[in-house]
């Protein structure tokens, strides 16, 4: 299996934490290479990343959650990214979406604008993404207040999703201070081995962050 992916992208960490996980073999292929992002363009055209080709069944999978799910079913290990009780699969599920689309999305969105030019940028809409930021904070503080993980006491798929989210979000808007189980949470992430070799993977890029300097 190829992984198209880029060692700062989030979305493509998600991916990455579960195939460290079950130290599944898979070919990695960066987007930094002329040749690879013309091959990754031509799969997938929408421009995203990661993306997942599996040769052996002729498949291509963009989606960070579905490359997970599809990971779990044709090379499966150890880590069960969906677990096997539906009440429980189901608040899997959910804390996957929170995290995705209350917490990347709007630290995306404070990202995207500060790569913009000064005169392209949108001061209203990263006010809107920090206000996001900030009730996806309290929500989340609540609701795993007594969870070891995300989704309860099993690594899962809402962790996948949990360690780049808020390892970046609190880059852009600091959370450490007003959320204490949060950020707790998040070392727990960063002490985990497959999360910790990510972080490990990214240094050599990490200054091309926009906010390296001041999140250091
Ligand atoms: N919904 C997609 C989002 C993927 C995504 O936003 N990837 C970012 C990198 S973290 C990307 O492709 N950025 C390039 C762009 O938007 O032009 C998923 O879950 O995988």
């Amino acid at each position: 299996m190829i992984l198209y992916y880029h060692p700062l992208s989030s979305y493509c960490w998600k991916v990455l934490i579960a195939l460290y996980e079950n130290g599944t073999a898979f070919e990695p292929r960066m987007l930094e290479e002329p040749s690879v992002a013309e091959a990754w363009m031509a799969l997938w055209p929408l421009g995203k990343f990661p993306v997942l080709r599996d040769e052996a069944r002729d498949r291509t999978l963009g989606e960070a959650s579905i490359i997970i799910e599809y990971l779990d079913r044709c090379a499966p290990g150890p880590f069960r990214p969906i677990p096997q009780d539906a009440d429980a699969a189901i608040e899997t599920r959910l804390m996957d979406r929170l995290f995705d689309n209350y917490v990347m999305t709007p630290m995306q969105a404070i990202v995207a604008d500060r790569l913009r030019p000064e005169e392209a940028r949108d001061p209203h809409g990263v006010g809107e993404a920090r206000r996001m930021l900030g009730k996806a904070y309290a929500l989340l503080e609540e609701r795993i207040a007594d969870r070891r993980w995300a989704a309860g006491e099993d690594l899962t798929l809402a962790d996948c999703a949990a360690a780049p989210a808020l390892f970046y979000a609190d880059k852009v808007e600091p959370m450490r201070g007003g959320f204490p189980i949060l950020s707790a949470y998040l070392d727990r992430l960063a002490a985990r081995d497959s999360f910790a070799r990510v972080l490990r993977e990214k240094e050599p890029w990490w200054p091309n962050f926009p906010f390296a300097d001041e999140a250091g």
